[in-house]
């Protein structure tokens, strides 16, 4: 069962409890996903189960968290694993969640288990907490290494955004990005995949849309800074608009999502803060990302309160 939230009158809903990043104390997590729905913000992110040490990542489970004030979060345990997908043979690496026609679509990367390297797959459920169940039995997205581009992991990192028109597009990819239009299932890729070349692109690309203008969010360099560009259209054409955030001084990655929620703009993010943490024990967090009037978005700095 799902609380709604109480908006309490005359009190600023930031003050209703203690500021505190990374959201997560308690396990290692990364690469969030966020969703608003019903006035409840949701945070996907995967467990970082690596030991200290580790040499690379050690990720099974998808773990969802809940907030009705970005600050004070409540654990809904595993929604899904990447053994959800019974053609994955590991690796619950990052997602996106999108809800449309009361469904709750769960995008996500793992290693394919017959087709060498990364897979895109998705999963639905009738609540945002889940359980997920694989909503194809295939991949919707494998590793096609006789194109002359490909590598074992460009298949990663998908993003899905829905258009006004109804239209969805999924984002992914490493090295290039790449998108593709969805069907109304949600669950097929419509016509041919896009390839497109940003300027040092690595992965994590997000395509969010404000006040009439699409941005498109991605991390650059390695170790990667989040970066953004603006477009007229989900597809461009695009350009560069700047830094958001810079990047983490123990960790390669970064793995950004944004979403509006109660009326201010929010950037989830990961990074290695927490005791022992680092390259393969990530934490995510969250801060509150400004725009200026003529649509720039201001530089981030990280917090730890
Ligand atoms: O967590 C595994 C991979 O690291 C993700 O797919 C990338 O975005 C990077 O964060």
């Amino acid at each position: 069962m799902i609380k709604p939230c109480v908006l309490a009158v005359g009190l600023a809903v930031s003050a209703l409890a203690q500021a505190s990043n990374p959201i997560v104390k308690d396990i290692f997590t990364a690469d969030p996903a966020a969703l608003v729905d019903n006035g409840r913000v949701y945070v996907y992110v995967g467990k970082d189960e690596a030991p200290v040490g580790g040499k690379d990542y050690v990720m099974n489970e998808w773990r969802v968290y809940s907030s009705c004030d970005m600050k004070k979060w409540t654990d809904h345990g595993s929604p899904l694993r990447y053994s959800t997908f019974k053609w994955a043979g590991r690796d619950a690496w990052a997602s996106d969640i999108v809800k449309r026609n009361g469904k709750y679509y769960f995008y996500s990367t793992v290693d394919h288990a017959t087709i060498p390297g990364k897979a895109i797959g998705v999963a639905v459920s009738s609540s945002p907490t889940g359980p997920f169940v694989d909503a194809r039995g295939t991949a919707l997205v494998t590793n096609d290494m006789t194109k002359e581009t490909s590598i074992l992991w460009d298949d990663i990192d998908p993003a899905v955004f829905i258009d006004d028109d109804g239209q969805a597009y999924l984002y992914w990819g490493n090295t290039v990005m790449k998108y593709a239009k969805l069907k109304p299932n949600m669950i097929e890729i419509d016509g041919p995949i896009h390839t497109v070349g940003l300027d040092n692109f690595v992965e994590a690309a997000y395509l969010h849309k404000h006040k009439g203008t699409y941005y498109l969010t991605y991390s650059r360099h390695f170790p990667e800074e989040t970066v953004y560009m603006t477009g007229p259209t989900a597809t461009g054409p695009w350009s560069f608009g700047g830094v958001i955030m810079e990047k983490n001084s123990n960790v390669n990655t970064i793995h950004q999502a944004i979403v509006e929620f109660n009326g201010k703009s929010y950037i989830f993010y990961h990074n290695g803060k927490l005791p022992t943490g680092g390259e393969f024990r990530r934490s995510v967090a969250v801060e509150e990302l400004r725009y200026t009037p003529d649509g720039k978005i201001l530089p981030v700095p990280q917090t730890a309160e």
